[in-house]
């Protein structure tokens, strides 16, 4: 077989029709400079006289990607928070390390043969658990999104706006999530009548306690010790943490080191007024815990450069805390008129899904943006609507259609339509 060409058929195919001079996409391309055309590339070094580096005991990745989490200051919620690059991510698993984080009380050096999870309250036999006794339990793996509740709060109302998807939209990350099911530990406690919700507390130095409903408790929640196949990075809660499936990211405890099973809300800090929404009325929403449906375009996003018209692939991500994301649409006319995006496999329940259009840009300016619609039905609104329900304070919960403007110049920037 001839080096240059690809051993699978399929894809040479493929790059043929993209790269092939005589096709609109090729053409498109090759003025566009995505790909240089192949006579104008250098040749390769001839990679059978280099010797390659020695192996590694645990692995790192190439010295070219770059990609990094980016921190916040130091005066609001997004303060405390790490934002995941979303703009160079690929498919629908984030890296454990770039995934998003939020701590407040930083992050605690925990030794897993010391830690400790208490079970107590309204128990017949309350328990305390090692982590060698929790991973020899009955275990399970799922792939699920967290967000935090003030991912996109700036797109609310506050100045300056996020440039980049991974200021406005980079509270929220996609693990393969292992653990036990916290129901298998309740029961083997045994739950007492009139025990309808836990508190969970965090060994770290905020606590982060949070009640929780039993009903959701017995449904889908996990007490987790894997993270993408490992233990979780200690910034995610190594080596126990909570995972409330759709739920509020601030709801799933790290650091998990107590479970207090009890019979009404304890109103904590976090549930109260760490987290609460304020209303137009002054009042407050307190114990908030869905994410509602929420996508955003990824690529091309604020930041980004267009290297001209031609061919791309316009690609984002979609999610919902009420289950499976049903469709994506895209629009090119800042909301005018919209065309179905293709949904990547897997599309699982609580999880980011990858959403794909093929698009021809022609050079002139346009406003992009996604719109996600759940099992339920329900539609992701524009800030507008919600702003007509919840005012101008209530920033959290932000899962309004995010617009992308991509200017003659390729320049692609954060607009409000
Ligand atoms: N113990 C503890 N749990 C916590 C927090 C914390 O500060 N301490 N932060 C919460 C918040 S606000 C969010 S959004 C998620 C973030 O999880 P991550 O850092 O793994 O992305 O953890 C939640 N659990
Ligand atoms: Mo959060």
């Amino acid at each position: 077989m001839s080096p240059s060409r690809p051993p699978d058929d399929k894809l040479s195919t493929t790059r043929r029709r993209f790269l092939g001079q005589g096709t609109a996409v090729g053409a498109a391309l090759a003025t566009g400079a995505a790909w240089a055309p192949a006579q104008a590339q250098p040749a390769p070094d001839d990679p059978s006289k280099i010797l390659g580096n020695p192996v590694r005991p645990y692995g790192e990745r190439s010295p070219f990607e770059q990609a990094v989490r980016t921190h916040g200051g130091k005066t609001d919620e997004v303060g405390v928070g790490s934002f995941t690059p979303l703009d160079e991510s690929l498919g629908i698993i984030t890296p454990s390390s770039l995934h998003y984080e939020v701590h407040r009380g930083g992050v605690p050096d925990i030794d897993p043969a010391k830690h400790r999870l208490l079970i107590h309250g309204l128990v017949d036999r309350p328990v305390v658990l090692s982590v060698e006794e929790i991973r020899r339990l009955p275990s399970t793996s799922r792939i699920l999104f967290l967000e935090c509740q003030g991912n996109t709060q700036k797109e609310w109302w506050r100045k300056p706006k996020g440039k980049t998807v991974q200021w406005t939209h980079g509270l929220t990350s996609c693990s393969e999530w292992t653990g036990v099911p916290l129901s298998l530990l309740l029961r083997e406690a045994g739950i007492q009548k009139g025990a309808t919700w836990i508190v969970a507390e965090g060994a770290d130095a905020s606590g982060n306690e949070r009640s929780v409903p039993m009903a959701k408790v017995m449904n889908d929640v996990l007490v987790a010790y894997g993270q993408n196949g490992e233990a979780p990075r200690p910034e995610n809660g190594y080596p126990l943490r909570l995972i409330v499936p759709g739920w509020t990211g601030n709801i799933n405890v790290k650091w998990l080191r107590r479970i207090k099973v009890v019979d009404r809300p304890y109103l904590t800090r976090m549930d109260g007024t760490g987290q609460s929404v304020l209303l137009p009325d002054g009042k407050s929403r307190h114990l908030n815990f869905v994410m509602e449906a929420k996508s955003v375009i990824t690529s091309p996003s604020g930041g980004q450069r267009l290297g001209g018209p031609g061919f791309y692939e316009i690609r984002g991500l979609a999610w919902s805390g009420r289950g499976l994301v049903r469709r994506v649409e895209v629009s090119m006319d800042a909301g005018t008129t919209w065309r179905d995006a293709g949904l990547q496999s897997p599309v699982l329940p609580f999880a980011h899904t990858r959403f794909r259009l093929d698009w021809q840009w022609d050079g002139r300016e346009v406003v992009l943006q996604s719109r996600c619609t759940d099992e339920t039905g329900y539609v992701q609104p524009v800030l507008a609507d919600l702003v007509k329900v919840r005012g101008l304070n209530s920033h959290y919960f932000n899962n309004a259609i995010q617009s992308w403007k991509v200017a003659a110049d390729g320049s692609v920037h954060n607009v409000h339509v």
